[in-house]
């Protein structure tokens, strides 16, 4: 496999970084998870622009522009011929010296995998994933903003692990509150009374882009939308539930903390946004 790093594309056993790269010592640093069918990268300007946001709010300058990154990512498919996969991209504060400060790093690194997509199994989009709420809480917005895809991810690990001991794939995130905050990788959407409600990123969940896509497919479809702090009771007593993600997409979920959810299988609102957003994602975005 060919993997982008430091302005060439490397076969994966050279592609190096240093062990003072402040990504590794101290998780500095920022990535994407972006898709591709089709051999058209999917929503890739809206993934550039988070990362710029997210480069902006750790006050690192992306040496590259947005045209430079996006020709990385299209040439990586390309070198290994992806034509339905999933790309990491990943920018790292660079190599520093032992000791927080970010303003001795010099040269951050931009990495780019592309490989081929662990899809989740089939039985979880005809099913529906059953789901609990985990005592790790999701670090609240004034210690760091949702909002910033970095690469402190130990929070959501931690989570993601008390629910895969629970004998469960995904967890519930409450933030300091009490109000659901998202899953550990995906957002997380009810449905209640023909409206489509969902956590703000103040509730901790961050701004997803898969979340977008359903925001707007709610529009064009004038279901109303509330983005609002959630309980766990309003998602025990919610007729639908799904969560979104790049890698997931649009995935039913059918119990929550041991309580059904609607009938116990996906819902009619559900199974219309999973059957429009694939519909959209090959329809849609940048050819390679
Ligand atoms: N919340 C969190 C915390 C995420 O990391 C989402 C929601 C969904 O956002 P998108 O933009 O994908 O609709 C994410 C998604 C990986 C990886 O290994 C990426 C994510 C989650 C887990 C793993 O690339 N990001």
């Amino acid at each position: 496999m060919k993997v982008f790093l430091d302005g060439n594309l490397v076969d994966e056993r050279e592609a190096r970084i240093s062990v003072f790269d402040h990504g590794l010592l101290y998780g500095d640093g920022i990535f994407e998870g972006i898709r591709v069918y089709n051999k058209c990268v999917f929503k890739l300007e809206e993934h550039l622009e988070r990362l710029e946001n997210s480069a902006k709010a750790i006050l690192l300058e992306l040496p590259w522009s947005r045209q430079e990154i996006s020709l990385a990512v299209c040439d990586t498919c390309r070198a290994n011929n992806i034509t339905d996969g999933y790309v990491r991209l990943v920018v790292t504060r660079g190599r520093g010296t032992l000791g927080l400060n970010p303003y001795k790093c010099s040269n951050p690194q931009l990495i780019v995998i592309a490989d081929t997509i662990q899809l989740y199994p089939e039985e979880y989009y005809s099913e529906g994933l059953k789901i609990i709420t985990v005592p790790t809480r999701r670090i609240g917005p004034g210690s760091l903003p949702p909002t910033i895809k970095s690469l402190n991810y130990l929070n959501n690990v931690l989570a993601k692990i008390e629910a895969i001991n629970a004998g469960f794939m995904e967890a519930i995130m409450l933030n300091d509150q009490g109000f659901v905050g998202e899953c550990t990788g995906d957002n997380l959407f009810i449905v209640q009374k023909d409206i489509l409600f969902t956590p703000p990123s103040s509730a901790g969940a961050l701004l997803g882009i898969t979340r977008k896509v359903v925001l707007d497919m709610a529009q064009a479809i004038e279901i109303e939308v509330v983005e609002s702090n959630l309980t766990r009771y309003d998602l025990w007593v919610s007729e639908e539930c799904f969560l979104t993600g790049t890698a997931a997409e649009v995935v039913p979920v059918t119990e929550i903390d041991g309580r059904k959810i609607g009938n116990g299988m996906p819902g009619p609102v559900t199974r219309g946004f999973m059957e429009t957003y694939k519909k959209l994602a090959i329809r849609e975005g940048t050819f390679l």
